[in-house]
Formats: structure tokens, sequence, C-alpha cells
């Protein structure tokens, strides 16, 4: 008897402890889950084996889609990466905005400082936020002083934190910025970039072949980095650039610190990986990986990287109190602009998948994506073919943490993104490279577009043509059965829901042009 009280005591209290520790992590789970972004950089349809991909493994990926809600209508805004990463962070249609285009390193930030983000529309619910990896909505105002505090930038439309590399990793300066200021910079040495022309003296890819590790194939040939030959002039900054190898390690490094630092709050963090965007630079540790050349092994790397971030949020005990959304800017690319042996080593592998075109296409696999959502002992892990677009992140996660803010563009599909009903979008307005067409049910439309059938520096069908194109994605999800002039009916109902959305009312074809 004596022994059995203190031991009734004891577990009473454990089971009270046991409750209100319960209730602690409750509250949070129902009101407050942290938000993460992981955002790939090119990734493709394909490129994913739990999209299909059998010669490339995936294994931290395909945990998130076998365990998650793996959508197979999941589209990136825009067939290219500036689009796409407004459109995502607005909510706001990337061809709204004119400046919403593939930028120079130089160009100033994009997104308006009145402008509601993501990030703000979670600050204002107590959210702490954070980016690390790529940026690509420009910084400053025009003539940046990267010697200064780099202003405004990601701190300026709702970053807490903000960790970067400015533009792409071809793409000067090739520095990581931290919170606006350049990490390692010698005051020194300052840092000098032009797109135009090149600082007296300084080596380029075009007239120093000698000095590359790695050779242009288009583009790419002015400022030599580490070997590797760059969009666009750069002077200075020694100490500060960054080494390409390492630039994977460096972004996971920075978003495993973040998510340690911030675990007691709620906190919102954009991890922006940046590959398999060229140029491709493997750590060592993954060179000759995929058996693919360096695409291949940096989408391994990638999936590494992911796999240990997700660790992190396991050993901290986010998981079960996280949403995750895994998805990339835009469809795959092999030549981008490098001889990396992507075409040669591609074997059996297909970077979209079924689906017709890649990167810069308004063909399917410029912006159907691999778009995955995960949250541990919440979704039920499962198929999704409603129609989805990054674009609706904004509201979804809006309504799903409580605010009122919505976002012009984007629809509130929590219970889409949380595997609860299919009902996706009835329409979407598809982009790529300034041209735009609609996907409506399981039917596309492509408007009218001069410019070349195929762009033939990186071989990627562009889906411009002369004639209206109609497709449905049901039977024909490779397009290649146009039905505009077997389906008129259909084709006109396209347009005419195109041309609502769009505002664009009997423009000639010229006026649509790809610019
Ligand atoms: C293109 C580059 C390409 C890539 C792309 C941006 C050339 C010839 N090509 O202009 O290599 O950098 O811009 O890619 O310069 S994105 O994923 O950031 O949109
Ligand atoms: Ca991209």
């Amino acid at each position: 008897m004596n022994l059995k009280l203190p031991l009734i005591i004891l577990s009473l209290l454990l089971a009270c402890g046991c409750k209100e520790k319960q209730n602690d992590t409750l509250i949070p789970q129902r009101t407050k889950p942290n938000i993460i972004f992981i955002y790939a950089d090119d990734l493709g349809y394909g490129d994913v084996s739990a999209y299909g991909a059998s010669t490339i493994e995936t294994p931290n990926m395909d945990r998130l889609a076998n365990g998650g809600v793996r959508f197979t209508n999941g589209y990136a805004s825009s067939a290219t990466c500036t689009p796409s990463r407004y459109a995502l962070l607005t909510g706001t249609y990337p061809w709204r905005e004119k400046r919403a285009k593939i930028l120079p390193g130089t160009a100033p930030l994009i997104i308006g400082a009145e402008q509601i983000t993501v990030p703000k529309m979670l600050k204002s619910e107590g959210y702490h936020t954070g980016i690390v990896g790529k940026w690509h909505l420009g910084l400053g105002t025009g003539n940046v002083n990267w010697n200064a505090r780099v202003d405004p930038g990601p701190n300026e439309v709702g970053f807490d934190y903000s960790y970067i590399m400015a533009a792409t990793q071809d793409r000067v300066p090739t520095v990581y910025i931290e919170n606006g200021n350049v990490v390692g910079l010698d005051p020194n040495d300052p840092i000098e970039i032009d797109y135009d022309t090149n600082f007296e003296g300084q080596p380029t890819g075009k007239d120093n072949p000698e000095l590359l590790k790695m050779n242009w194939h288009h583009g790419h040939n002015n400022t030599i980095v580490n070997g590797i030959p760059r969009i666009g002039f750069m002077k200075g900054g020694e100490n500060a650039k960054w080494k390409d190898e390492d630039m994977a390690d460096t972004f996971l490094k920075g978003a495993q610190d973040y998510v340690k630092k911030h675990k007691k709050e709620p906190f919102f963090l954009y991890y922006a990986l940046q590959q398999p965007h060229v140029p491709r630079t493997p750590h060592p540790r993954f060179v000759g990986k995929s058996g693919m050349g360096p695409r291949g092994d940096v989408i391994v790397e990638a999936d590494w990287c992911i796999g240990e971030f997700l660790k992190t949020l396991e050993e901290e005990g986010l998981l079960e109190n996280t949403l995750i959304v895994f998805t990339s800017d835009n469809g795959p690319v092999l030549n981008d602009g490098y001889y990396d042996e992507a075409v040669e080593k591609i074997g059996e592998h297909k970077p979209a998948g079924i689906l017709r075109g890649g990167k810069y296409s308004l063909f399917e696999a410029g912006t159907r994506v691999p778009f995955i959502t995960y949250w541990k002992g919440k979704i039920k892990a499962g198929t999704s073919d409603a129609l989805i677009s990054q674009i609706d992140l904004f509201s979804s996660i809006s309504g799903l943490v409580g605010s009122k803010i919505k976002a012009k563009d984007s629809q509130n599909l929590i219970d889409v993104l949380l595997g609860e009903s299919e009902e996706g979008r009835e329409d979407l307005v598809l982009e790529a490279t300034s041209r735009t067409a609609l996907r409506k049910g399981d039917w596309i439309m492509i408007p009218p577009y001069k410019g070349p059938a195929i762009n033939s520096y990186v071989n990627i069908e562009l889906g411009n043509s002369k004639e209206y194109q109609l497709y449905n994605r049901k039977e024909d999800i490779a397009q290649q059965n146009n039905l505009s002039k077997m389906n008129n009916s259909k084709l006109d109902e396209m347009i005419k829901t195109f041309e609502k959305i769009r505002g664009i009312n009997d423009k000639p074809i010229e006026q649509l042009e790809l610019k």
C-alpha cells in the first residue's frame, strides 16, 4: 500500500504533464503550423522517381511524395524563374507585371514596397520569416552599390532574415548576400558590376578560353569566376566570391540553422535550391553519382540536401507541425548554355517525363512540375489530379493560418493542398517568356504566336504556331493532336475565357509576339 500511493500520484502527475504537453503542441498545430517552401530550380516533371523517373533515384523527394500529396496537375506560374517566383510570393499572375521577366543581376527589385507577399502576410500572423537560396527578383532601385547595404531586397518585402544569391548561379554578382550585406566583403576590394561593358584588363570567357574549366555553349561568355564564364561583368570582391561546389552545403546549412534558431516561434522558410540550374557544379561527394553527368549529379545532390534538411526537422521535433511544399520554378532544360554533358549523358532519362516542351515552353513541360505537399500526421498520403498552381499558395496558406489577406489571382485551395479535396481550379493562365495560354478543365488552348517553333540553342519546342492549338490533356497528355479545327465550339469557349481573364481583345498576332 505504502509503495502504491506514490506511484499513483506519480502517474497522475505524469498524465497531467502529458496532457498539458499535448495541448501545447496541439494548439500551434491547429492554428500556426510552420510553413516551408522547398523550391528547386529547373527541375522537370520527370526528374523525380516518384514522378516516374527510373534512371535517377531521388529517395528524399520521394519520401515527401509518398508520404504526402503528389500532384499530377501542379503548375509553376511561368516557364522561367523570375515570373514564377514573383507569382509564388505575391499570388499575382506574372503577366500583370511587365518587369517579371528573367532579370540581370543588376535589375531593381520588382516587388513593390506596398505589395503584399506571402512572408508579409505571415508576419502579420506572428510568424518569423526567412529565405535561404536563390532570389532573382531584383535588388535595390537601380545602380546598386554592392559595397553598402543593398536595399530594398527580401528584407524590405517581408523576410525577417535573408541569405541569398542575387540572381542565378550563372550571373554576377557571384556572392552571397545576408540581410542586404555581401558576405565576406573586403572593403579594400570593392565589387563593381556591369552587364554591358567589361572592366579594363579583365579576362572573359569569350577571349580567354584557356582559363576555363567549363566551356560556354551560348551566352555565358563574360567574366570568369572559379573557371566558369558567367553572364555579366564583375570586378573585385575576391574574398566574397562563392565556391560553386559548396553552394548546396552553404544553403543547406543556412536552412538548417534558420530552423534551429526559430523552432520555438511559428516560422516560414523559403528554401530556394539552386539545382539543377546551370552551371551544374556538384560537390565532389556527388560527382559521378548519377551516371548522367553534372545535371544528374546535382539532382542527386539536391535530393540529399532535402534528406538532410528533413532530418533536422525531425530531430527538432518539427515535422508534425510543419507544412512542406516541394516544387520547382519551371520545367527542365538540358543544354542551357554550357557544355556539361547534360545532353550526351541523358540516356533513357526523360526530364519532362511524358510531357511536351521544357523550360521556356508554353507546352506542358514548361510549367507542369513536381508539386508535393507533406505534413507528417496531418496529410494522408495520396495522389491528386486536381488543377493547382503555385500562385494559389498565397491564399491557401492565408486560409490555413486564419489571415484575412488574399491575393488577386490566388485561390484558397488549402483543402486540396492538404489532400482533403480534389476540387482544384477551374482554369489557369499558363505563361512562358511573356506569352500566355489557357488551361481549363482538361483542355489547353495556346493562341497563335510568331517566333520560332523551336529554340535551337536549348533544343526545346516553345509552343509557337501561326494557328490556334487546342489539346485535351486526358486523351493526349503529350500534346500531339491539335484539335482546334475539329472542335470549334471548345476552341471558342477557351478563347472567350482566356480573353476574359487576360484582357486581350482581338489583338493581332503581331502584338502577341514573343519578345
Ligand atoms: C537565360 C540564360 C540561361 C538561364 C536563364 C534563366 C543565356 C543564353 N541563357 O537567359 O542560361 O540563366 O536565362 O534561367 O544567357 S531561370 O531559371 O533563372 O529563369
Ligand atoms: Ca528556373
